[in-house]
């Protein structure tokens, strides 16, 4: 199977960190969606990072969607606790790193792709409003549940707050001060470290091409 798109992406980078953690094999092809736009929709038409080819060619879209088939090709390997306390909680961690991924990429779209004198400055306050509550969240359950930062203790929900959390630290850093979010700053530091995180890091590289 091929993973599309580019590490830059925090939705393109879990999916590439969580199918490494699975002992799933997969290329890479690191299409950008907009430098790139035409090739990417040969692949898929309507250009969504990541797409995942799979092995018989059909292409899905969605990180979260590819997850769920990336999960049902690795089992018994999961990076979803058993009990379902413990995945109702994990999944509430997800979706607080996911919300908080989803405003980042909002910003940054917003700035990026709008002229100056468009950008809606009420719509950034919200956005930025619901993205530091996200992380305020998040930064409440790691300061009174740390994680294990390792590659077989880590799990989905973990994957998916470093890669937001590393992503917002690149592109948005005077919006989210890393001083005030210690424990999802450490937290980050130890994730990075990890070879699944430094094989598939933030930019323009592609996973595999130094193997
Ligand atoms: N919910 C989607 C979001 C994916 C997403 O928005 N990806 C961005 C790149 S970071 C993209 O494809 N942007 C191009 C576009 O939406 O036109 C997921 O989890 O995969």
């Amino acid at each position: 199977m091929k993973l599309i798109g580019m590490l830059d992406s925090p939705y393109v980078r879990r999916v590439a960190i969580s199918l490494q953690l699975l002992g799933l094999r997969f290329e890479h092809q690191s299409l950008s969606v907009f430098r790139t736009f035409s090739e990417f929709q040969q692949i898929n038409p309507v250009v969504k990072a990541p797409s995942l080819v799979c092995d018989d060619g059909e292409v899905l879209m969605d990180s979260t969607l590819i997850l769920a088939y990336a999960e049902a090709l690795a089992r018994p390997r999961t990076l979803l606790p058993m009990g379902l306390q413990k995945l109702q909680h994990d999944l509430r961690l997800t979706g607080l790193a996911l919300a908080a991924c989803e405003k980042s990429v909002q910003i940054v779209y917003e700035r990026g792709m709008r002229p100056p004198e468009k950008l809606h400055e009420p719509w950034v306050t919200r956005v930025t409003g619901q993205l530091l509550a996200a992380f305020g969240e998040l930064e409440k359950e790691l300061s009174a549940q740390p994680f294990t930062v390792t590659s077989s203790t880590l799990r989905q929900s973990g994957v998916s707050i470093a890669v937001t959390w590393h992503f917002t630290q690149q592109m948005l850093p005077e919006v989210v001060a890393a001083a005030d979010f210690p424990h999802l700053h450490a937290f980050s530091v130890a994730a990075e470290a990890l070879p699944e995180f430094r094989a598939a890091p933030h930019g323009d590289s592609t996973f595999g091409a130094n193997a």
